[in-house]
C-alpha cells in the first residue's frame, strides 16, 4: 500500500487554510438555506444493518463493502443514508437534511481520476410528497443563491456566470448514444454550465415507470468535475420494490424496516438528492482534483498516516 513521506503530510495540511475557509463559508450558507426552507437537520448514522446497496449503478466501482459484527449483529458502514432518509420523511417530518459521511471503497484504479474518494460527505436531503421537478428547482435555486453569496464575499469564478443561464436537461440514453458508455467524463469536459441528466438506470429505490420503463431520477453535472448530485423520486410500492430487488439480486433481509413500512402502506411518496460536498467545493475552488480539498485526503488505493 502506497504512503506519502511523513513530512509531506504536515506541509499538505498547513497549505489547506484557503480551502478550509471556503469550505466553512459554503457549509454555513448551505445549512442556512436548508434551515430557512423549513428542513430539519438530522445527524448521520455511521453503522447500521441497512445501507445503500450502490447496485446496480453504472457509475459505481466498489471494491469492498464494509460489514462487521458488533454486539453479535452484522452491521454495514454507511454508503449513503438513502433508506434512513425515506423512513424519516415517511414517519415523522416532511423535510430533512444531513451532512453524511459516506464510505465507498472505490477500486484503486480510480486513484488518478481526480474525482473519486473513498470517504466523502454528502449533503443528503429528502422531502415528503415532493416531485422530481420540485427537487430540481430547489437545488438550482440554492446553488445559484450560493454563487451570488460567494460573489458578494469576493469569491469569483467565471463559471458562476452560469447563474444567469437555464441549466439544460438531457436524457442519459441520448447522451450515451452520442458519447458512448463512458459518457460521464466526456460530458463533464464538454459543458460550460451545470446540466441535469435524467432517466438513469440504477438502484431499486429510484422510481421507475412500470409502463414506459423510464426512471424518474436526475443527476447534476458540473463542468470539469462531473456528477455532483444524484437523486430521484422514490419507489414506495411493495410489489415494485420486491420485483426490482429480485431483478437486481438484492438481499431483502437487509431492508426489513423499509419493506415492512412499504407493505403496510406507510411509506410516503417522496423525492430527494445528495450533493457531494468535496466535488462542489473543488469546482468552486478551481481545484481539478477533489482530494486537494480534503484536509485528510481519502484517495482510492492510498492510505495516509492521518
Ligand atoms: N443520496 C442519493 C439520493 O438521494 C443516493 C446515493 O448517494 N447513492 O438519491
Amino acid at each position: 500500500m502506497e504512503q506519502k513521506p511523513l513530512k509531506n503530510e504536515y506541509v499538505y495540511i498547513k497549505n489547506k487554510e484557503r480551502i478550509v475557509n471556503l469550505q466553512s463559508l459554503i457549509l454555513q450558507k448551505l445549512s442556512n438555506y436548508f434551515l430557512e426552507e423549513g428542513f430539519k437537520w438530522i445527524l448521520p448514522v455511521i453503522t447500521s444493518k441497512v445501507t445503500d446497496p450502490l447496485w446496480p449503478d453504472p457509475g459505481a466501482s466498489i471494491e469492498k463493502r464494509l460489514e462487521f459484527e458488533i454486539y453479535g449483529e452484522k452491521v454495514r458502514i454507511t454508503q449513503s443514508m438513502i433508506v434512513h432518509k425515506i423512513i424519516a420523511v415517511s414517519l415523522f417530518t416532511d423535510k430533512i437534511f444531513t451532512f453524511s459521511p459516506n464510505l465507498r471503497i472505490e477500486k484503486p484504479e480510480r486513484k488518478n481520476t481526480g474525482k473519486h474518494l473513498y470517504e466523502f460527505t454528502q449533503l443528503d436531503f429528502e422531502v415528503r410528497y415532493a416531485k422530481s421537478q420540485d427537487i430540481i428547482s430547489f437545488v438550482e435555486r440554492i446553488l445559484k443563491k450560493l454563487f451570488i453569496d460567494l460573489m458578494e464575499n469576493g469569491i469569483y469564478r467565471k463559471e458562476m456566470e452560469c447563474i444567469k443561464e437555464k441549466w439544460e436537461t438531457y436524457d442519459s440514453m441520448d447522451i450515451e448514444s452520442i458519447y458512448g458508455r463512458e459518457w460521464e467524463q466526456i460530458l463533464a469536459n464538454k459543458i460550460e454550465c451545470p446540466v441535469w441528466i435524467k432517466n438513469i438506470p440504477r438502484e431499486f429505490y429510484d422510481y421507475q415507470d412500470p409502463l414506459t420503463g423510464k426512471w424518474d431520477n436526475y443527476d447534476l453535472y458540473l463542468p470539469g468535475i462531473g456528477e455532483v448530485l444524484s437523486g430521484s423520486k422514490r419507489e414506495i410500492l411493495y410489489d415494485r420494490i420486491i420485483e426490482k430487488m429480485v431483478r437486481d439480486r438484492i438481499n431483502k433481509e437487509n431492508f426489513m424496516v423499509l419493506l415492512d413500512l412499504s407493505k403496510n402502506g406507510e411509506l410516503k411518496d417522496c423525492a430527494g438528492a445528495g450533493i457531494g460536498i468535496e466535488r462542489l467545493l473543488a469546482w468552486i475552488a478551481g481545484e481539478k482534483n477533489v482530494a486537494n480539498v480534503q484536509l485528510f485526503p481519502r484517495i482510492p488505493g492510498v492510505v495516509d498516516y492521518l
